[in-house]
């Protein structure tokens, strides 16, 4: 995969080359490369921004550096772009806080790509005209990281591209661990824990080292249940509890969810024995 990613701080995707990503990099299973949105600039001051048309609070970056930058990333396709890929035109990704939500779905669409270029923007954003514009040339997908604001796209990028890379073939050490996240049911995970069994008078929970492991899956589904219910109650609407055993729909039960047509429904007044 070929990822561009435009940017005024540079310096910022530094962490790129290190650890999980770095190492895809080493190993020529990424061609990562980030240019600095000044180079393309073409007035003595560099300039990238200006105040916006109907006024407003803070500054706009200006479009001509832009399309600049990404014509010239958009010449630069990889070798394998005729042949493989999904979209034809590779991806132009804008983090924004008026994205779509980039989830790990997200991740894995764009992981099939052949060329994914990254438009951080600062300030109060990019001209819109740039992502109009844009659209003759990329599949444009404007991307928030989360309901949140940062002052910038480039830890949104940096975010974004961890968890595009570790999807890619032969990245992450152990592909057991892929396949264990796309079984995950949509519910948080279990607690780990690890040697010593004793710390600080804190016990491993019995049943870990019981050696019994239809005991030791069932403990941590029920785990996954207890901690869903009390973090993320709302990605238990979405659960499949059409084909629960009998223990687990009892564990469900004494969190306060009834099973109703293979779906889970908090009981009324459950709150009250919290
Ligand atoms: C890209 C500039 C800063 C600050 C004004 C804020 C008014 C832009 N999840 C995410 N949060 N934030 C970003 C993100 C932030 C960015 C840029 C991504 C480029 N900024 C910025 C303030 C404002 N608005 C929201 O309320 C309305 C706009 C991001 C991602 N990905």
């Amino acid at each position: 995969m070929r990822i561009d990613v435009v940017s005024i701080f540079p310096d910022y995707l530094a962490p790129l080359q290190l650890s999980l990503i770095g190492k895809a990099r080493q190993d020529g299973l990424l061609d990562l490369t980030v240019h600095d949105l000044r180079d393309f600039t073409t007035d003595r001051h560099r300039t990238v921004d200006d105040t916006p048309y109907g006024g407003g609070a803070g500054m706009v970056m200006k479009p001509e550096p832009w399309a600049q930058a990404l014509a010239s990333v958009a010449a630069a396709r990889p070798a394998s772009a005729d042949t493989a890929g999904t979209s034809g035109k590779p991806v132009l990704i804008v983090p924004s806080p008026a994205g779509e939500r980039f989830t790990q779905a997200a991740a894995h669409e764009l992981a099939a790509e052949e060329q994914l270029v990254f438009a951080c923007g600062r300030y109060e954003g990019i001209d819109e005209r740039v992502m109009e514009w844009a659209g003759e040339h990329f599949t444009v997908r404007p991307m928030s990281l989360g309901d949140y604001v940062l002052n910038g796209g480039e830890v949104a990028v940096l975010a974004m591209v961890e968890a595009i890379g570790r999807l890619l073939p032969g990245v992450v050490g152990n592909p057991e661990s892929l396949v264990e996240e796309s079984h995950s049911d949509g519910l948080l995970e279990y607690p780990v824990y690890t040697k010593p069994s004793s710390w600080r008078d804190r016990e491993v929970p019995a049943v870990l080292l019981s050696g019994n492991h239809g005991k030791i899956a069932q403990w941590r589904r029920h785990e996954q249940y207890r901690r869903t219910a009390e973090r993320r109650p709302d990605l238990l609407a979405a659960f499949d509890a059409g084909a629960l055993t009998r223990a687990d729909r009892t564990a469900f039960t004494d969190l306060g969810y009834d099973v109703v047509a293979g779906r889970l429904r908090r009981r009324p007044d459950a709150g009250d024995r919290e």
